[in-house]
């Protein structure tokens, strides 16, 4: 069962005003920055953003028809696994409805696979892409995402551990069946809620 106390037990380090936070997490001073490999290199002219699988129109988008999309605002909090939060961010970009209703998603689809540049993956059921907050980011607080954020797009899935939170974002796969991402293989928690401190796979509902 998902629980979302309004309160949570601060950490000792925290200061009285630190945000509510979920349990076992703390606010990182600074935004960190956490990744795989290298940060890759954008090509406007060569990048292309897919959409396929369970869908009956699969898209290939350049980054001019990407950014031509109809753009939505959100908060969402990134929580890293490893206890640093970043929250308070204004994000700006897509909705993932966008991209399904102009793939046309199949009734089959159940679960989506995000693919990051370089073959990094996180995957999700549909319903918590499409019903929690989730943003395919292009902006944070009113700028443009920095490279080593995740430009051009980054995934941002709230209440999700953040390695869900795909940067450098090049596609969504529609899937009957779930497919465990880059972490999720790793032994970390395929459900990945927050508020549950679903953080390995022990944790979760696995
Ligand atoms: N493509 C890609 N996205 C990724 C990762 C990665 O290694 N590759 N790491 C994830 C992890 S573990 C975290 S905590 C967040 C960190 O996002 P930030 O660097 O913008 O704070 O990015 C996530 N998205
Ligand atoms: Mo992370």
């Amino acid at each position: 069962m998902i629980s979302r106390p309004r309160t949570v037990r601060k950490p000792a380090l925290l200061d009285a005003d630190a945000p509510n936070l979920p349990p076992g997490q703390f606010p990182a001073k600074r935004w960190t920055v956490l990744h795989q490999g290298a940060v890759p290199p954008f090509d406007p002219a060569t990048w292309d953003f897919r959409v396929w699988g369970l869908v009956d129109r699969p898209l290939r988008l350049s980054w001019s028809e990407f950014s031509a999309l109809p753009e939505v605002e959100r908060a969402g909090d990134l929580h890293c696994v490893n206890r640093w939060s970043k929250p308070d961010n204004r994000w700006r970009g897509i909705d993932p409805g966008e991209l399904a209703r102009m793939a046309v998603s199949r009734a089959a689809a159940r679960y989506v696979v995000l693919h990051g540049e370089g073959g990094y993956t996180a995957n999700l059921p549909l319903e918590a892409f499409m019903t929690t907050g989730a943003i395919l980011a292009t902006h944070h607080d009113g700028q443009p995402l920095t490279s080593e954020h995740g430009a051009p797009v980054r995934a941002v899935v709230p209440h999700r551990y953040a390695w869900k939170s795909v940067k450098w974002l090049r596609g969504v796969e529609f899937l009957a069946e779930d497919r465990p991402g880059f972490w999720e293989g790793f032994g970390f928690s395929n459900s990945a809620e927050v508020w549950n401190e679903e953080r390995f796979a022990s944790s979760g509902r696995d």
